[in-house]
């Protein structure tokens, strides 16, 4: 586990488990085929999910608005005991959501490894990080003859809108630092993935999270509306889109009440930088990774590619190689590499900017789909970044080729997209690496690896401005922001020293 700053972490308690590290090596036969049997019997229908109204979402934060109160009372240890037990069953029932996770949200075995793995992650790190934070108040240094105690408290009932792409890992990151902080959730899951989070939300009941203060809301941005303009909540936590986050901001800005916080993670234009200094066989291998792994469908995803003009031919060749070995298809079979896009509405969308791009860009590659809900990758060669104008969460790579003398433009034009979420840099050179962490706002940056799959409490996650408010999923400053802060001051002087007040505060 590398060295933390800041807070101290809870590095002691809790250990992340690494991409890909369930035992599952994929050379060996006999446990790939245990798993994939088990995921099989797992793949059984499950029971139809309907849609919430909007009175029901109402009457859910109503509830949560009850339970709050015996939950945020609750010791610390207790919650994170209980998202402890969360972690053990979600290892016990690892095929099941495996399969839920192919069948439902289109996953390949290793997507949908690693997501289990990230969720176990999502409940272990905010449990151990909640031991220390919300357990008995930090005594802040002050005169003699009075004592300060500042302590984390929940904020009431929370809603927790998440987005389809990771609707294990993400539903219940955000879920649990909800929860950890003392709050009531009312959780709105994507309508592309509702079973996931019903399944999750009974895994976390059965933990021992109570009824009243855990409530699943289904359905679409109507009922997701409704809960965020109800004037009774005390917060919303976002994933999503950037325009989604918006709008949220200004149902909240606009209600009459209490003024309350948004915390969101939203898009990114993600750009990479490779000069004629990197490695090209690893360059290949993690602009592959990075920009067609999940079918490019990660907020972290490379986008944008910015190429030393030098090594250019030579790198995007590698690269289209490279992802033209992708096998497409069925995501069940463990070897396929990138499943289906979401649904009909993420194909048509994507195959729209395909065609743009024939039309307006060269074509480096360009491959063929089976029928169905596929998009294969695609590479397409811009004469400036600002061609690309929005998010395309897809498998399409943008190439934009620059003079080692004009890096300078290369990042003013990543700072001009307004996002700040991911980076990757390949270079050997330490000044360049240096100079371009120094001047770019962007939340994560990777130097000489790939630019997805961050791991929960080792590379805490999020960005700025266009993508999003912070603090970082996984890190050591997230639940904080789910929570008030209580200042109480005691004059220890006074008659009695107020004793039996001290040892309750203590
Ligand atoms: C998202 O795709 O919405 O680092 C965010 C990663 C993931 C991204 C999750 N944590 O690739």
């Amino acid at each position: 586990n590398p060295a933390h700053s800041g807070i101290p972490l809870p590095a002691d308690l809790y250990r992340p488990q690494r991409e890909n590290s369930h035992g599952i090596e994929f050379g060996e036969r006999k446990a790939l085929d245990a798993l994939t049997s088990a995921i099989a019997v797992e793949r059984k229908t499950s029971a139809a999910v309907s849609t919430s109204t909007t009175e029901q979402a109402n009457a859910a934060v109503a509830a949560a608005r009850r339970g709050f109160r015996a939950w945020n009372a609750t010791q610390a240890a207790r919650r994170a005991a209980i998202l402890d037990k969360a972690a053990d069953l979600l290892e016990q029932r690892r095929a099941r959501f495996l399969a839920l996770l192919q069948s439902e949200g289109g996953k390949t075995l290793d997507d949908a490894l690693s997501e289990v793995r990230e969720a176990i992650d999502f409940c272990r790190y905010y449990a151990a990080l909640g031991r220390k934070l919300f357990g008995k108040g930090e005594t802040m240094p002050g005169p003699t003859g009075e004592s300060n105690v500042l302590e984390l408290r929940g904020r009431g009932a929370f809603v927790a809108i998440s987005p389809w792409n990771f609707p294990l890992a993400i539903f219940l990151g955000q879920v649990t630092a909800v929860l950890m902080a003392g709050n009531a959730v009312i959780a709105k899951p994507a309508e592309q993935t509702p079973r996931i989070a019903a399944e999750a939300v009974a895994l976390l009941h059965e933990a021992g999270v109570p009824g009243s203060a855990l409530h699943l809301v289904q359905g679409d941005g109507t009922v997701g509306a409704a809960l965020v303009s109800h004037p009774a909540i005390a917060g919303v936590v976002f994933t999503g889109s950037t325009e989604v986050a918006r709008s949220i901001n200004r149902t909240l800005a606009a209600k009459d009440g209490p003024i309350v916080p948004l915390i969101a993670e939203t898009g990114g234009i993600n750009a990479m930088i490779v000069d004629a200094t990197a490695l090209p066989e690893q360059v290949a291998d993690d602009v592959v990774t990075s920009a067609f792994r999940s079918a490019g469908q990660r907020c972290s995803a490379l986008r944008l590619l910015f190429v030393q003009d030098d090594v250019a031919d030579r790198m995007i060749e590698m690269i289209a190689g490279a992802a033209r070995e992708l096998k497409i298809g069925d995501p069940t079979q463990p070897s396929t590499h990138i499943g289906p896009v979401i649904d009909a509405e993420a194909k048509q969308r994507l195959d729209a900017h395909i065609a743009q791009m024939k039309r307006e860009a060269r074509v480096h590659l360009a491959g063929e789909a089976p029928a169905g809900n596929f998009v294969a990758p695609h590479i397409f060669e811009l004469s400036a970044a600002s061609q690309l104008r929005e998010e395309v969460f897809g498998p399409i790579l943008h190439v934009v080729r620059y003079r080692a003398e004009r890096l300078g433009e290369v990042l003013s034009a990543i700072e001009a997209t307004g996002f700040g979420l991911t980076l990757g840099i390949h270079s050997r050179i330490d000044d360049t690496i240096e100079h371009v962490i120094d001047r770019l706002q962007v939340g994560n940056i990777y130097v000489n690896r790939n630019m997805i799959g961050a791991v929960v409490g080792v590379q805490p996650f999020g960005g700025s401005g266009l993508s999003g408010t912070g603090p970082k999923a996984g890190g050591p400053h997230y639940l904080t922001r789910f929570a008030t802060e209580q200042t109480v001051t005691i004059n220890t002087a006074a008659a009695g020293g107020n004793a039996a007040l001290m040892a309750g505060v203590e």
